[in-house]
């Protein structure tokens, strides 16, 4: 499979290529693009050194899939460019996600909706990718009337410049800033841009590409985005409504059955999840599952993921793997 990674020298882009190796995915040849400024300099892929090309030259070599992590503006540009060439575009900006013509797919949740004449599928934003993974689930046996989530983002989800920030913070080295505000002991309730309604573009992803993903308008969610000094992963205290009650002991087993769910959850032994363990891990962990005994039919739990891994470039690179094991592309 000939594979185009643009954003190759980004954070998720780094990312994709390490869970590519990871997967063994077929790649018969890479193409890693990047800005013009990285054209020509070299990545280093499975031991072997890699030009970076330009999107030109990198979409009249044809790929059959390109994994998209370079960004709104340029995904709007380039992405149909590539799709008109024959190639099928997962792209993980927020660009096409809410396109009522394109599919905002998590694999375990809707692959099955895929068919050969998506050309161009989003990749769903980290915080959602890992809410649904919990709720999908829950939703299919209960029914799901509202969904309160908190999220404590990692600095990651930002960019290098807020790594750095915090970096500096640690030493005390006054330095660039991804933010107004230190990030260093500080909890910053301010994720990507506010919009009118006085909720950040981060927690109306959460509202809205949640509905699209279960498919189901009908499910109320309402989000707070706060950014910590974190680096391993987002976490998410979610409070769930159903329509019909539940047991939690068969919450807990129909989350463990879910794959790419896993279930950490033992108060005698304090195990739940948490980011610094989550790091590196391509799964969505679930814990502190309970009822929320002020409301009927209510849940809260707890929910953890590395946001680079499942929450963008491993559920990037589940999506090309369907599409090949379907045949379609
Ligand atoms: C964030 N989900 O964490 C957004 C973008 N990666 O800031």
């Amino acid at each position: 499979m000939k594979i185009a990674v643009v954003g190759a020298t980004g954070m998720v882009g780094e990312i994709m290529l390490k869970v590519l190796a990871e997967r063994n995915f077929p790649v018969t040849e890479l193409i890693p693009v990047a800005s013009e400024k990285s054209v020509g300099k070299e990545i280093e892929y499975k031991g072997k050194k890699y030009i970076i090309k330009s999107m030109e030259e990198a979409i009249a070599m044809k790929p059959e899939i390109a994994l998209f992590s370079a960004g709104g503006t340029t995904s709007l540009e380039w992405a149909p460019k590539f799709a008109e060439n024959g190639t099928t575009v997962i792209d993980n900006s927020s660009a096409w996600r809410m396109d009522p013509t394109k599919k905002l797919v998590v694999p375990e949740i809707n692959a099955d909706t895929l068919t050969k004449d998506d050309k161009i599928i989003a990749n769903p934003n980290c915080s959602t990718i890992q809410l649904v993974m919990a709720l999908a689930p829950l939703h299919k046996k209960y029914g799901i009337k509202r969904v309160v989530v908190s999220t404590y983002q990692s600095i990651t989800g930002t960019g290098v410049k807020a790594v750095r920030q915090l970096e500096n913070e640690y030493q005390d080295i006054k330095g660039d800033m991804a933010y107004n505000y230190p990030i260093h002991r500080n909890a910053i309730p301010h994720c990507d841009v506010f919009e009118d309604n006085g909720y950040t573009k981060e927690e109306m992803k959460l509202v809205k590409e949640t509905k699209k993903i279960l498919c189901d308008d009908n499910v109320l969610v309402t989000a707070t985005a706060v950014r910590i000094p974190v680096v391993g992963g987002h976490s998410e205290a979610v409070n769930v409504e159903f329509i019909n009650d539940f047991d939690v002991q068969e919450v807990r087993r129909l989350l463990h059955e879910t794959a790419g769910v896993v279930v950490q959850d033992n108060l005698d032994t304090n195990t739940y999840p948490m980011p610094l363990y989550a790091e590196g891990k391509n799964d969505v962990f679930v814990g502190r599952i309970r009822r929320d005994e002020t409301q009927q039919n209510s849940l809260n739990m707890w929910v953890v993921a590395d946001n680079l891994r499942k929450g963008a470039a491993t559920n990037t690179i589940q999506i090309a793997e369907y599409l090949m094991a379907n045949k379609l592309v």
